[in-house]
């Protein structure tokens, strides 16, 4: 059980005069529970770099978008073993209570940690893993573990992260990771769960984009020699796959730095390097594969390309699937030649299925590496950072999966703050009102319902035979959707606007924000099918370069489920996990558009603030009981305010606490007993006795009283 309610934090920032110079650290302090004065204290407190700020144990982060002095190892020890309420709001904070709630209680936690794209989700999950690597106890043969951990990130991020227009290091894919613990606190092992990359990024980069950081470390920071082995020149002008965003060189990204951490990591981590960076310079040179067309308008492979350099692979056979299709016919196998938009077309599908399957592979080696390998008791705490909500001015298939994700998280989160409040209550016995809440659960069904959400209807189009396309997708939509309230069709938008849309893309009213989706690729990229002969070319490759496991690709001999159909049940299966978990939360909020440091763009933050239901929470948390904390806890920290419980109290704490608070002169309205926890209504009357104590603990004298409380 959580023994910490509302931080007040005097310890570390002074009386209660501190409130006006950097404002309140736990929002459920607030005076008044007005957006207005919510903001003005994020604002306070942001302007002088103190970027955490609670709701009770929640924590909310404001990216800062600059270096700050605090995550080091002397602020790690500082909050190693502290309670939460003691010093001011901190990640580490968070941490060491999931932590030691953890080591305590011995179950299972999980920190989600959302918020929209280039909020600080990634920051926050590393600065949690470097915490519990530091300043967990240590054996020195679990120091590997650890290192392995730590080292993860590096890699993954080279490999599954890259520059979007929203933020220069954005996660491209899901990942949830378990940090297994051992019954003293030791980390002894970790899993990765990843969730959905988005491929299309392999072969197409929007302007302003770039492609997975790894292409561009490697052909930058890779030595002579490396590149000479690999037939790949330096520097990124030279390759199609880099360069179509426009923007391979980036001032906030040091890739041939980068490219030496990433080595470094995988050396750690004990991987055969070479054959991967062979997989990853196939893929470059495979988007330098050029097609001419014959007289009959057939695709031919132009005659500078190097097949060669894609090693491992039969020439012939690449050259003869990238330019035909094979199909059987009865026992016959006939082969039908490709335009060059369909090869071009077969070339990228073949990139991104190398790709895709590497990164999987990657993921299962690192789970190799961090594997537990002794059995006995453990206990886990899940990080979870998932891509967060975007909005793009063009927004496609992979923006529909992520907010989607994205819908799920805010579901799960609506969910659990309710049912988790709600339990307390009845578990000590408390009456009390629910806050109502926007539940976002309308949007989620609209998405993923069986047989009628946008899911369901995009599968139907994928598996139709014959004349499915995008468009006649979106018809489906329009016929099916026409009336949700979260769906705005072309009809409506025209009668608003008044003018002839013939655009390609439904609208969805997201619980943050309204995103319009360009359907063109949708069937395609559902569908993500490889055609059967480069199919046959794709496992040679990748059993030659990195001896991939084949069961991976023998599941994919029948028709796989579609992508968004995998994806979904993978977040279900996703909210499973966690559901079966204690819950910890961080809630990001970006500051502004430009990544600037020190901007603090009211609008943005407030549009957020309402997306992610920081008032209703807040509004949840304050409604019944604002405060509640164990008696025993309450007692040792207020009993030198009364007489008949200081120094000691002897009998029951609850009875103590109940002398103490009559002594207080607390009102029957304002306080009420639990069966493990005294609950207060207003901060006010916390505040009243943490001054009464402040005044008391200068009387006394410091010595005096941590004295008395150590007995
Ligand atoms: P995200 O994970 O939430 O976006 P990141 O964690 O990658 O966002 O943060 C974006 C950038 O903001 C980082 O690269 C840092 O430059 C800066 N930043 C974030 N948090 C901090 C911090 N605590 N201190 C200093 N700088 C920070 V996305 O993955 O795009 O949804 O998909
Ligand atoms: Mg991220």
């Amino acid at each position: 059980v959580k023994t910490f309610g509302p931080s007040v934090g005097l310890d570390m920032e002074g009386a209660l005069t501190a409130r006006d110079r950097v404002g309140i650290q736990d929002f459920v302090l607030l005076d008044e529970t007005t957006e207005a004065a919510f903001l003005s204290n994020l604002k306070k407190r942001f302007s002088k770099d103190l970027i955490y700020t609670y709701i009770g144990t929640l924590l909310v982060s404001v990216n800062p978008y600059k270096e700050l002095d605090i995550y080091n190892k002397k602020q790690m020890d500082i909050y190693m073993g502290v309670n939460f309420f003691e010093l001011p709001p901190h990640i580490y904070a968070l941490a060491d209570n999931a932590y030691h709630t953890m080591l305590t209680e011995f179950n299972n936690h999980f920190i989600l940690i959302s918020g929209e794209s280039g909020a600080g989700k990634t920051e926050a999950s590393k600065k949690i893993l470097q915490y519990y690597a530091v300043s967990c106890p240590s054996t020195t043969l679990l120091n590997t573990v650890r290192d392995k951990m730590l080292m993860s990130n590096p890699v993954l991020e080279a490999f599954g992260n890259a520059k979007t227009l929203k933020n220069d290091n954005s996660s491209r894919f899901g990942k949830y990771m378990d940090i297994q613990f051992d019954g003293q606190g030791d980390a002894v092992g970790g899993h990765i769960l990843n969730y959905l990359l988005e491929k299309s990024r392999v072969v197409h980069q929007n302007h302003g984009e770039r492609n997975f950081h790894i292409f561009y470390q490697l052909v930058e920071g890779g030595s002579d020699d490396l590149l000479h082995q690999l037939g790949l020149e330096r520097g990124c002008q030279h390759y199609n796959y880099l360069t179509q965003g426009q923007c391979a060189i980036v001032q906030s990204i040091n890739d041939k730095n980068d490219w030496k951490t990433v080595k470094n990591a995988l050396q750690i981590i004990n991987f055969d390097e070479t054959h991967l960076f062979e997989v990853i310079a196939s893929v470059l040179h495979l988007g330098n594969v050029r097609f001419d067309s014959d007289s009959k308008g057939h695709a031919l492979l132009n005659n500078n390309t190097e097949l060669h350099w894609l090693l491992g692979v039969d020439a012939h056979r690449l050259q003869e699937g990238l330019t035909f299709r094979k199909i059987e016919a009865k026992k016959d196998q006939v082969l039908s030649p490709f335009t060059t938009d369909h090869a071009i077309y077969a070339r990228d599908a073949l990139a991104k299925a190398i790709y895709g399957q590497t990164f999987t592979w990657l993921v299962n080696r690192i789970n190799e590496s961090m594997e537990n390998k002794d059995p006995s008791r453990k206990t886990v705490i899940g990080l979870l950072d998932i891509y967060g909500f975007e909005v793009f001015y063009v927004n496609s298939f992979e923006q529909f999966c992520i907010n989607y994700c994205n819908e799920k998280l805010q579901q799960l989160f609506i969910e659990l703050t309710l049912k988790s409040e709600q339990e307390e209550y009845e578990a000590e016995g408390i009456e009390w009102e629910p806050v109502q809440f926007f539940n976002n659960k309308i949007i989620c069904d609209l998405i993923e319902e069986k047989h009628r959400g946008i899911i369901s209807l995009l599968d139907e189009e994928c598996l139709r035979p014959g004349d499915a396309t995008d468009l006649t997708f979106l018809e489906r939509l329009e016929e099916k959707m026409g009336n949700h309230p979260h769906f705005v069709t072309h009809k409506l938008a025209d009668k608003m606007t008044r003018k002839t849309l013939e655009r390609g893309d439904f609208r969805l009213l997201h619980y943050a924000g309204e995103v319009t989706y360009c359907v063109v690729g949708f069937l395609d990229k559902n569908n993500d099918l490889l055609y059967r002969n480069i199919k046959d070319v794709s496992l040679q490759l990748i059993l030659c370069q990195i001896k991939m496991c084949f069961r991976l690709y023998c599941k994919y001999r029948r028709r796989p489920e579609t992508v968004v159909t995998q994806f979904k049940s993978s977040l279900q299966k996703l909210t499973e996990i966690l559901m079966a978990k204690e819950a910890w939360y961080i809630r990001c909020l970006k500051s502004n558009e430009s990544k600037q440091s020190g901007q603090f763009d009211e609008a943005l933050i407030r549009h957020q603030v309402k997306y992610l239901g920081l008032m209703e929470h807040l509004r949840v948390r304050r409604a019944g009981f604002a405060y509640r904390r164990k008696y025993d806890v309450f007692l040792k920290r207020y009993k030198p305010l009364c007489p008949a419980t200081w120094p000691h109290w002897r009998g029951v704490a609850a009875d103590g606490v109940e002398v103490l608070v009559q002594h207080l002169g607390y009102l029957p309205d304002e306080y009420k007993m639990g069966r493990t926890k005294i609950f207060i209504r207003h901060p006010r009357t916390l505040f009243a006795t943490e001054d009464a104590y402040e005044k008391c603990k200068h009387e006394l004298g410091e010595c005096q009283l941590r004295n008395t409380k150590a007995t």
